[in-house]
């Protein structure tokens, strides 16, 4: 059986090779229901997760699914991971898009920093990377990588930098905001 996450590349290219590698680990740690695409049902899954880790209730709690509703089209409509990077790459292009992926990266960040003083420690960290189920082994390499000052905390800013970048950048470098960079399969 072909892997699920096997990527045409007849139809990917010209796309950079690192940026699709890190984009399939995003995916893959995304997929909560392993059906090969991030789609609504893992985003409502997403959503469970930032509501119980924040305990949140009301309206804070309401927030987090309503941001989650407004996932751009390829959401719902990719039925395979090279659709679904296809989608992605419209939206990577879009500049509109950075604002919603900050936005996104705002609320982990909140979430994670549980006494609101727009820092978090290596054990803050630790949540985001246990939600979901990364590598522990890499935990502390890429908590160093976002700390770029090297002051043993995130700021709000170095976490918003590393997740963008993760999103954005099509270079290479050391950033495994999900954990360490898949290879790529191929169909
Ligand atoms: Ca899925
Ligand atoms: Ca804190
Ligand atoms: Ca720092």
């Amino acid at each position: 059986m072909a892997s699920l996450y096997a990527l045409d590349m007849s139809q990917l290219k010209g796309v950079a090779i690192f940026w699709l590698k890190k984009t399939v680990t995003k995916v893959m740690m995304n997929d909560f229901n392993k059906n090969g695409v991030w789609d609504m049902e893992d985003c409502r899954k997403s959503a469970e997760k930032m509501i119980k880790i924040g305990n949140l209730k009301g309206a804070k709690a309401e927030e987090v699914y309503t941001y989650w509703e407004n996932m751009p089209p390829y959401f719902n409509t990719a039925t395979n991971l090279t659709d679904w990077i296809i989608g992605e790459i419209d939206f990577r292009n879009d500049p509109n898009s950075p604002p919603i992926v900050s936005e996104y990266l705002e609320k982990w960040f909140s979430i994670l920093d549980s006494d609101r003083d727009d820092a978090i420690d290596l054990n803050g960290y630790k949540v985001f990377w246990d939600a979901y189920g990364l590598d522990p082994d890499y935990l502390k390499r890429q908590f160093d990588y976002i700390d770029a000052d090297k002051d043993g905390i995130i700021s709000r800013q170095d976490f918003v930098k590393a997740g963008i970048d993760f999103c954005y950048n099509t270079e290479e470098n050391a950033n495994i905001f999900w954990g360490p960079i898949k290879d790529l399969k191929m169909v």
